[in-house]
């Protein structure tokens, strides 16, 4: 069966929801293609820190309602280093705070407002396929249910995440793609108890890093460095929650209310970008084209702001400019790298390197205390982590 749509969304991740979100409430047609079920895009335990961009975009997408209700404005963040934790006054520093929401509740509320417009989305569609990117009639191709199906659209936004098939289908000879992997992984872990404190706790420590965040006043997330080869099997609860304790200081440790966990994973680091982001009439967003390492808080902010350029491009479109498509790589990117360089220090800053030796530990030191120490340095930090505006 043949059916025809303005723009194909082939990704039900946050980008691909908001993006269909947002085009729908400007009279712009679209159908989201997912692979899985709705219920495994829930149970992934991802992002939890907000930028102030992205809280707009949910508002102009009219689902922010219970993230006001229900989220956590964050005023500052800690890093401990030598076993002092300082704090990063954010709001005092650049006037704006974060948002602390879960990755999962962002999606539930775009999920939910999807069903509730009577937006179509296809859930659990096999060998998804795109086509004819590059020619006037772009088609997407899939099964569902057994059968096989087409989908007739002017554009593909490619939000299908970074091992989708969207940036896959892109001619080598076309794309450039920038990576670094890091030698470490983050072993985080989700459990119904209090967070140790109110706001979040990133740690330097000798045996690596450590993050101690939250979901809400009852649901924390904490996560550990770990080896690229370790596996969430060798990490007993107790195990976790005693390394956990030696990273944090003893005071801090004393503090830590444990409890069994609701989920354990275990997510490689790295960081990578994909350039240009259009290719005819695909346009590719969020992590299909870029990847940051977690510990600036990024990646679904990233995404986030992609889907505005895209979402005003397109909009523009179908008003009778087409100017925005033209630049809608060139203006995403520019904000992606400087996303990339954030997210690339903050993790050189602040996990154990024992490859770079103890030159390596003493500039990391020497920038800590850099850092403590100036009010300019602290300030640049504030900026990027509450997000750099969109231009
Ligand atoms: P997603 O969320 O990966 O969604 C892509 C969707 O596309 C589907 N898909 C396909 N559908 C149809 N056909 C195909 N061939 C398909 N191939 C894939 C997938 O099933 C999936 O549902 O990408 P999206 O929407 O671009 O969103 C990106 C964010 O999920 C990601 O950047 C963040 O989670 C990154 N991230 C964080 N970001 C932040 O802004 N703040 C944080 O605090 C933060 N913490 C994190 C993070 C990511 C983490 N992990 C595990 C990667 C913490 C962790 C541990
Ligand atoms: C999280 O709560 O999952 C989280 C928070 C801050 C980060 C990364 C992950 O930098």
């Amino acid at each position: 069966m043949s059916r025809k749509t303005q723009v194909a969304i082939i990704g039900a991740g946050p980008s691909g929801l908001l993006l269909g979100q947002l085009l729908a409430r400007n009279g712009i047609d679209n159908i989201v293609l997912e692979q899985r079920s709705a219920e495994y895009v829930l149970g992934r335990i991802r992002a939890g820190v907000l930028e102030q961009v992205a809280v707009d975009m949910l508002e102009q997408a009219g689902v922010a309602e219970r993230m006001h209700r229900e989220g956590l404005p964050h005023d500052g963040i800690e890093l401990c280093f030598n076993d002092q934790r300082h704090r990063i006054d954010l709001h005092g520093l650049t006037g704006k705070r974060v948002m602390v929401y879960g990755q999962t509740e962002v999606t539930r509320d775009l999920m939910d407002a999807r069903r509730a417009a009577a937006l179509p989305t296809v859930y659990e569609a096999e060998n998804v396929r795109i086509e004819g990117f590059d020619t006037a009639r772009p088609r997407v191709h899939y099964e569902h249910g057994g059968r096989r199906e087409t989908i007739e659209c002017d554009f593909i936004a490619g939000c299908d995440g970074f091992h989708g098939v969207c940036r896959a289908s892109v001619p080598a000879g076309a794309i450039t793609q920038h990576e670094k992997v890091y030698p470490f992984g983050w072993l985080g872990l989700l459990s119904d108890t209090p967070p140790v404190n109110p706001e979040l706790i990133y740690v330097n420590h000798e045996r690596g890093f450590a993050l101690c965040s939250q979901r809400s006043l009852t649901r924390s997330r904490y996560y550990l460095q770990c080896s690229l080869d370790d596996k969430v099997e060798n990490w007993s609860d107790e195990a976790f929650w005693q390394e956990l304790r030696r990273r944090l200081p003893a005071a801090t440790a004393a503090e830590l209310v444990t409890g069994p966990s609701l989920e354990k994973s275990i997510a490689p680091l790295r960081s990578f970008v994909a350039e240009p982001l259009r290719f005819g009439s695909l346009f590719l967003a969020g992590d299909a084209a870029h990847i940051v390492p977690p510990t600036g808080a990024k990646g679904l902010n990233l995404a986030a702001s992609d889907v505005g350029y895209l979402w005003q491009a397109l909009t523009d479109h179908y008003r009778g400019d087409a100017k925005g498509l033209d630049h809608y790589s060139q203006r995403a990117l520019a904000r992606i790298w400087k996303a990339e360089r954030f997210s690339w220090s903050m993790t050189m800053l602040m996990h154990k390197f024992p490859e770079n030796g103890s030159f390596g530990a003493r500039m990391q030191q020497a920038e800590l205390e850099y850092l403590f120490s100036s009010q300019a340095a602290m300030t640049a930090l504030a900026e990027n982590y509450v997000g750099l505006p969109m231009a």
